[in-house]
Formats: structure tokens, C-alpha cells, sequence
């Protein structure tokens, strides 16, 4: 490259060959890159929208109705039907409610080392429920019922909060989830019914 080439561009970068060729070099290898990065962002468009579209056009694999207007009159929901119970078969199963402001039973009563079967639903509007120190966390949707297996490993006692914002009386929705020795709990279940904390 001669003087005068360089003096024509006064604002450039100073350029011999050696450098014009490995400029090149690098001009077509980011091409090369904002090709591939383009590529993936568009597939992952295609896979969202793909999934997407399959998610709304197929119905759910299981779906459980409960009609919040006669929850408490008929079915598997009425009063006396809630709370914790060993069904024909051995296993566990919880049954309850939430409702403005207050979940029923207010205390779960599980034992340990077992696996339970949770069935809950909702009588008017959206709540949720997590269990403190645990991965449980489900919507409770009126009309639907949410189901969940789970099993705690020692005898404990959890906060069971409601994590959906609800009404006014949200911050004071609270249950609680009390797991007591699985032989202590079949000690208790063969003298009574369904239980809950209180009995
Ligand atoms: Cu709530």
C-alpha cells in the first residue's frame, strides 16, 4: 500500500494488505455468526409458537371438575368428607377446601414416610397453597379440582400459606400441615374417621 493510498483516508484505521485481508477474514466469519445467531432465534420462535399452538389446540391429559355451588351439599367435598383418611386400598388421601379466607381443614394431619394423595379444590375464588419447606405449591381453581402426590420424609409441623392474591383477607390466609409418626397416625385412625389436627 502506497503513502498517498493512506493519506486519501486521513480518519481511517491504517491498513496494510496483511491487515485488509484478515479484516476480510473477519467480516465474513461475523456474517457467518449473526447468520447462526439468527437461525437459532428463529427456531426458538418456530419451537414456542409450535408448542404453543399444540398446548391450546389439545385438551389437558386429565381435568377433574367440582361445581363450587354444591361443593358443600354433595360429593366428594362435603364437611364431613374433608380431612385426612386411609382409603380401601392403604393409601393416603387429603381432602380440602379453600375458600375466602381460610382453608378446610385448617390443619392438615399427615403421617410420615408415606406417600399422600392430596385432592383440593376451591368454593369461590382462585387460591393457591404451598407448603413451607417443601416444592409443593398448586392453584386451587373454583371448579376444578387440583390433585398431588407428596410425602414428608420427618414428623413436622409446616405453614400451609395461601400464595394467590384472593381479597382483602389474603395476608391472613393460612393453613398448616402437621406430620406426625405414621404409627401414632394409624394408632389415631383406627379409633376415628377422617382426621384433621383438632380431633
Ligand atoms: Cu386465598
Amino acid at each position: 500500500m502506497s503513502h498517498e493510498n493512506l493519506r486519501e483516508n486521513p480518519h481511517g484505521p491504517i491498513m496494510t494488505e496483511n491487515s485488509e485481508a484478515s479484516h476480510d477474514v473477519a467480516a465474513r466469519i461475523e456474517r457467518r455468526w449473526a447468520m447462526v445467531s439468527m437461525a437459532i432465534v428463529v427456531l426458538l420462535v418456530g419451537i414456542a409458537a409450535a408448542t404453543g399452538i399444540q398446548h391450546a389446540s389439545m385438551p389437558q391429559g386429565r381435568v377433574e371438575t367440582a361445581d363450587p355451588k354444591t361443593l358443600h351439599l354433595t360429593g366428594e367435598f362435603i364437611e364431613s368428607n374433608l380431612g385426612t383418611a386411609v382409603e380401601a386400598d392403604g393409601s393416603v388421601m387429603v381432602r380440602a377446601i379453600g375458600q375466602q379466607y381460610s382453608f378446610t381443614p385448617q390443619c392438615v394431619l399427615v403421617p410420615a414416610n408415606t406417600p399422600i394423595s392430596f385432592r383440593i379444590t376451591s368454593a369461590d375464588v382462585v387460591h393457591g397453597l404451598l407448603i413451607e419447606g417443601t416444592n409443593i405449591n398448586a392453584m386451587l381453581v373454583p371448579g376444578y379440582i387440583s390433585e398431588f402426590t407428596a410425602s414428608f420424609r420427618e414428623p413436622k409441623e409446616h405453614v400451609m400459606p395461601c400464595q394467590e392474591f384472593c381479597g382483602i383477607g389474603h395476608q391472613g390466609m393460612w393453613g398448616r400441615v402437621k406430620v406426625i409418626d405414621k404409627a401414632a397416625f394409624m394408632n389415631m385412625k383406627s379409633a376415628r374417621g377422617r382426621l384433621t389436627c383438632v380431633d
